[in-house]
Order: structure tokens, then sequence, then C-alpha cells
């Protein structure tokens, strides 16, 4: 579809999402009538800054069901995010939404090479996490076969890779890590196995984890971006002809994004909050859902009908403030990337001393090359990092294998401050 197709689409399907959800949520009614707006207001796609956001905080006080916009017995499955920052997110969806879903999925298989035939090793989770179930779907959709591994066992995970010979795997970056390192462990050189493409999501991670892990295991690294609250994995997929930052399914999704201050939106190109009103869904309608992932609008490329979100390096929640400077994890990931001696497996320990944070990359050195080549290693990354943050930390250089391992979403930061 052209741009102005799709544009003409998007204004029918959010004024029928507005009026579902307004009609159908308590709590959407009782906020569009706060905020002095009626879906009748919506007469073009600008008017959907009229409408108020939505945030996690919206979920957690109409846990478990309240945001439902369908009576029950047309929910069709229920997912749930981990909850770790308080009481879990629920989402639902009926069978057509499930549908829909597994369309997306297939949708962005297709984009990164993936073709009716191969053979797709499915490790994300499977349970009430989006990442494993919604994976399975899309892959059946296209018409690929499924091997529904789920996260964890690594060992038999790369026995399974080595005897079912996969195409291409979907997993989170951080885990394809774990499973390459396995391999080098059972004796398997990572670029001899049958896997031609990885489709990486759930987490941040950085074009030079890309290559790293192009080179390392002789694939296509693609990105999948999605998220429960706005369906699941699917929301967006790169191409894997461009590798330019994911393009949004713009016929199903309505993004913006937003100066995170102040809630105004900001020009395509501009950077800010990621928010999403979806144009589809039934059992689960959101109307600009504030995601916290920070990133740009970009014109779309290989689909050109449809727009690009830059690569997201970051969310608000894991910016670290180190002595007044904003940093995200992946900035420091670049940096380590960079170096060839260095791994890709490091955590970063937040301290105090007195009044002073501290910053402590903790890093593992390379298992085959020298240790004191290593070590000079880390102390380039220190002063680069200094020149990139204009602070000192300190970089401390492990053992291989004794950090811990990612079997699905990586925790990179550790805050060993006492609470304030
Ligand atoms: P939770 O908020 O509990 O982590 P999800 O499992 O739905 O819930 O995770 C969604 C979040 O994961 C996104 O908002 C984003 O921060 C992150 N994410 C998902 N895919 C990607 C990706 N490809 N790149 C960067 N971050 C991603
Ligand atoms: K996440």
């Amino acid at each position: 579809m052209s741009r102005a197709e799709i544009e003409a689409l998007q204004l029918e399907r959010l004024q029928w999402t507005v009026r579902h959800a307004y009609e159908n949520v308590p709590l959407y009614r009782r906020k569009f009538d706060e905020h002095g707006v009626h879906p009748d207001d919506i007469q073009t796609l600008a008017d959907v800054a009229k409408l108020p956001f939505t945030t996690k905080d919206d979920l957690r006080q109409t846990y478990p069901f309240g945001m439902f916009a369908v009576p029950m017995e047309q929910v069709a499955r229920i997912h749930a995010s981990s909850g770790t920052t308080g009481r879990p997110t629920v989402v639902g969806y009926t069978r057509d939404d499930l549908d829909r879903w597994a369309t997306l999925v297939a949708r962005c298989l297709r984009a990164s090479g993936v073709r009716p035939g191969m053979k797709v090793h499915n490790a994300y989770g499977y349970g009430l996490f989006t990442g494993g179930l919604g994976a399975h779907a899309g892959i059946e959709k296209l018409g690929a076969t499924v091997i529904p591994m789920s996260g964890g066992q690594t060992a038999r995970q790369v026995q399974l890779i080595r005897d079912f010979e996969p195409d291409a795997i979907m997993c989170t970056p951080s885990y394809l890590l774990t499973i390459a390192d396995a391999m080098e462990e059972a004796g398997i050189d990572p670029r001899s196995t049958s896997l031609k493409v990885a489709i990486l999501g759930a987490e941040p991670w950085t074009n030079e984890m890309r290559r790293r892990i192009e080179e390392r295991m002789g694939i296509d690294a693609v990105d999948i971006f999605g998220l429960s609250e706005v369906m699941g994995p699917g929301v967006a997929n790169e191409c894997v002809e461009t590798k330019d930052g994911p393009h949004v399914w713009e016929d199903h999704f309505l993004p913006e994004v937003i100066d995170g201050e102040t809630g105004e939106p900001v020009a395509d190109g501009e950077k800010g909050e990621l928010v999403f009103t979806s144009l589809t869904k039934e059992a689960f309608p959101v109307i600009r859902y504030r995601t916290r992932d920070l990133t740009r609008l970009l014109p779309g490329t290989a689909r050109p009908g449809m727009r690009r979100i830059e690569k997201i390096t970051g969310r608000n929640d894991d910016m670290i403030i180190l002595r007044g400077v904003n940093l995200f994890p992946t900035q420091i990931e670049e940096l380590v990337l960079g170096i060839e001696h260095l791994t890709p497996h490091f955590i970063l320990e937040l301290t105090r001393t007195g009044h002073m944070d501290d910053l402590t990359v903790r890093i593992e050195r390379h298992p085959d090359l020298e240790v004191e080549a290593c070590r000079a290693a880390t102390v380039v990354l220190a002063g680069r990092i200094k020149e990139f943050i204009g602070s000192s930390v300190t970089v401390r250089l492990e053992e291989p294998g004794t950090l811990p391992r990612s079997e699905g979403k990586y925790k990179r930061v550790y805050d060993l401050r006492e609470p304030q």
C-alpha cells in the first residue's frame, strides 16, 4: 500500500477503535470524559493527539480484566507480563485477534527472509509470556515448520539445532550468545550449523551486537519488536534486505513519538518516547499506550508505505543516571563490542560510596586470547567510556563463564546502592 492508502485505512480503523474503547471499557470512557474528548472528535489522524495517554499504571489499576473490551466468553487467550515491578499486566485476545497476530508474525518472518517450508527453532519462552506462543502461531501461519523448543536447556537446544537442522531461530539476542557459547563448548563451530537467519528481540541490542552475532554464526540477524500490551512480538520487524530498524505494521498500529516530559508529539525523525494506538484489536484495544521505549520514527525503506522505528536501544526504565549523566546499557554495549578482545558477557554494577555513585563494568575476558591483551583492552574500554560519558568507571576483568548467562531477557544492570 502507498502511504496515502495506509493513512486512509488508519483513520477508518482509528475511528472504530476509539469508539470501541469508549463504549466498552469504563476506564477509557472515564478518561475521555475527564479529558473532554469524544469519539466524534476524531476526524483526522492528527486528532489522535486529543486523546489521553494510557500507561502501565492504568492496566494495574484495572487488574486483572478491567480493560477487556469484549465479554469474557469471547476471549480466546490471556497473556500476562512477568510483573517484576509490581502486579503483572494482563492482556486478552479474541479468536480474530489471535489470527491477526499470527498473520503479523508471519509477515515479520517473511520480512526476515523465512519462507514456507523452512524450519524455525523457536527458543522464546512458552507460557504467559507472549514471546513463545506469539512466535509459534506466526511460524505455523507462514507455512513453515515450527520446532517449539521454548527457552532454557541450552545443551539440548544445541543438540536439536544440530539434529533437526533448522533454517531460522527465534530468541532473545542475549540467549543466542548463550547458545553460541554452548556450541563452542560442545566442539561445534557456530558458523557450521544449518541456521541462516536469527529473528531476535524482546530486549534492546545494538548494531555492534548484530555484527558480532552475524560474523560469529555466519547468519543474518534481524530485529523483531513488540510488547504484550500492544499485542506481543510482531508489532514491527526489520527487513533482511535493509536491516535499518524495524518497520511498524502501520495497517494495525498507529505509532507516535512524544516528548516524554511534555507529552507533546514530536516531528518524525526526532527522538522521544514511543506511543502506540492499536487499530484492529477487539479484546484489548490500546489508546496512546506509552511504551517508555525511546526511538525515532523514520520513513519506510524496504516497505515504503510503512514507517520504521530506529533500532530501540533503551527504555526510560533502563536509564542509569551516573553523577548526573544519563546512560543506557546499550551505549556501553556498543563501546565494549567495538574492542575485539572483549566479549559481550558483561554486567553493570551501581554502587555508592558516601554521596558518590560508582559504575563498575564487570566483563569476561575472551577465552582464547591472551590474558594480558584482554587486560589492556579493559583499559582501552575505561578510556572510551570516560571520553563518552565524561566520568570514570571501573572495569573489572572476569574469568570466562563466571558471569550469569541469559536464558531469555537478560539482566544487565545490578543496582547495589542503598535505597534512598
Ligand atoms: P515487559 O514490559 O514486562 O518487559 P514485554 O515482555 O511485553 O513486557 O516486553 C516489551 C518490551 O521489551 C518493550 O517495551 C521493549 O522495551 C522491549 N523490547 C521488545 N522487543 C525489543 C527489541 N526488538 N528491541 C529493543 N527492545 C525490545
Ligand atoms: K522487556
